[in-house]
């Protein structure tokens, strides 16, 4: 269904108020429910799942430090909105239908709070997973000011509860941040990029089958997941009007595959000032920027001597990335501005030259190094199955970082895709990629290097939480395990891949 261009305004999500607040902590409650919502004004209202009756969730914002307490309460239906594949690990026939557990992507959390897996609850938590722990989950939010993002995480079915809708952002302020004076208030917005595909009613459609489909299985899991049209905020091709100054955009990666390249198509540069757990040194100019699935930059646009001007934010990442077909028109297209509102004040917000210290960790403070393959195999279906270090989610814990420790992990990518791997509660770096040789790897079980290291992208230096490890690369990062102890997962942010087995717990150990 082709779906005209810019007819609707983007929605902005509305920030969440908690239910207290005092000196000592922030309560908030969240609730998941079954809504209808125009996602584009020719298509029927589309039944999503959304937090506090909005997709995407309302944005929540706190203060680096400041201990919040969230109850995250599920009031979905019985059934599910989306075909489930009873044959993806979680997800059989001995567990209800509708099961979800949030995660706030990013945080720095104590485990039983970081939304684990198995630690799902139904409605009214009737019934919970093997590691539910608590009804109110604690953060700390020991990080610096970040975009961070919440979202569904239930074992074998987060690709259907997150494209149902569950998504918002998580904001993390400090006072640094407020020092720059960066665009702020109606002159920062956040952007929340996904693909979906709709039925003629204006249902949305995920595939029940594969291209080919599997004999013996009613629904089974496809590979990669890509849509057909593009929302922003939950409307598709969005605008939004804008005055002839700075704006700081907060851009997130929401899809379950999908990569985006975004550009402007008047060729200006945008300024990037954060990767996904914060600042950078110093911004940088791009012309474009890559985003993987869970990535997120800031960038300030600057429209001033722009107005009457529309611009348009456009897309040209392959799917799958970075070998497969590039986008057509309708998933090239992302959403646009229009230089139309009368400048309201002198615009005083700034690109600052300088934005935060970042040090480079020591590569020989780690103390352990972990060779870990990204593995493509098949299952006994036929079907391709996506794995860690070539093991599946209920093989023993192999990953056991000692608390406060350094390690650097290599991740050898012998698959033909570029995978998102996130590691949950901490921030990494990356130090390089390279090049090698997968035959003899796959003979002899050593690396032999066929290029030089490559150091990190412009837009990759800073701090992150998920790094694209391509294809027939190896690449390396070094992060420092805490300040909590406990069990945590590492997995590839395909949501298909996440949710067929390329997904393993790590414990932090004392
Ligand atoms: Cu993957």
């Amino acid at each position: 269904m082709i779906l005209s261009k810019f007819l609707d305004e983007l929605p902005i999500p509305p920030v969440l108020k908690p239910l207290q607040k005092n000196e000592s902590y922030t309560y908030y409650e969240v609730n998941m429910t079954e809504i209808k919502q125009s996602l584009h004004s020719e298509l029927s209202e589309t039944t999503v799942w959304g937090y506090e009756g909005c997709y995407p969730g309302p944005t929540i914002e706190v203060a680096s430090g400041e201990i919040v307490f969230i109850k995250w309460m599920n009031n979905l239906p019985d059934r599910h909105l989306l075909p489930i594949d009873h044959t993806v690990h979680g997800a059989h026939m001995d567990v209800p239908e509708v099961r979800t557990v949030v995660h706030v992507h990013g945080a720095c959390v104590e485990w039983e709070s970081d939304g684990y897996p198995e630690a799902w609850f139904t409605k009214g938590f009737k019934q919970v997973g093997r590691y539910f722990r608590k009804q109110i989950y604690r953060y700390d939010n020991c990080n610096h000011a970040c975009t961070l993002w919440y979202h569904d995480h239930a074992l074998g079915i987060t690709r259907l509860n997150i494209y149902a809708g569950l998504a918002g952002f998580y904001l993390i302020r400090d006072q640094r941040e407020r020092s720059l004076n960066l665009p702020s208030g109606k002159y920062e917005v956040p952007l929340l990029i996904q693909d979906k595909t709709f039925n003629n009613d204006g249902s949305l459609y995920y595939p029940k089958q594969r291209p080919k489909p599997v004999s013996g299985l009613e629904t089974s899991i496809v590979p990669e997941f890509v849509g057909e049209t593009i929302l922003v905020n939950g409307k598709v091709y969005p605008y939004l009007k804008v005055e002839p100054r700075k704006y700081r955009f907060r851009l997130l990666n929401a899809s379950n595959t999908r990569f985006f390249r975004i550009k402007l198509d008047s060729g200006q540069l945008m300024y990037q000032i954060s990767t996904d757990k914060g600042f950078m040194q110093h911004p940088i100019g791009i012309r474009q920027i890559l985003l993987a699935p869970a990535e997120r930059a800031d960038v300030i646009i600057d429209f001033s001597n722009l107005e009457g001007e529309n611009i348009t934010m456009t897309n040209d990442a392959p799917t799958p990335f970075p070998s497969g077909s590039p986008p057509n028109d309708n998933t090239g297209t992302v959403m646009q501005f229009r230089v139309i509102l009368s400048l309201s004040s002198v615009d005083t917000s700034a690109i600052p030259a300088y934005m935060f210290p970042f040090h480079k960790l020591n590569e020989r403070l780690a103390l352990k190094v972990r060779y870990l393959t990204l593995n493509e195999t098949r299952d006994k279906f036929g079907r391709e199955l996506m794995l860690l270090d070539n093991k599946q989610w209920d093989a023993p814990i192999s990953e056991n970082p000692k608390l406060g420790s350094t390690e650097i992990w290599y991740l050898i990518n012998l698959t033909k895709d570029s995978h998102p791997i996130h590691l949950h509660l901490i921030e990494f770096q990356i130090l390089d990629r390279r090049d090698f040789d997968i035959e003899r790897y796959t003979k002899e079980k050593m690396l032999h290097y066929t290029g030089a290291a490559v150091p990190p992208e412009p837009q990759e230096r800073g701090w992150k939480d998920t790094v694209r490890a391509n294809p027939k690369q190896v690449t390396r990062i070094i992060m420092r395990f805490g300040p909590y102890t406990g069990l945590y997962v590492w997995h590839c942010h395909m949501l298909e891949h996440e949710d067929y087995e390329m997904m393993r717990p790590y414990v932090v150990i004392r």
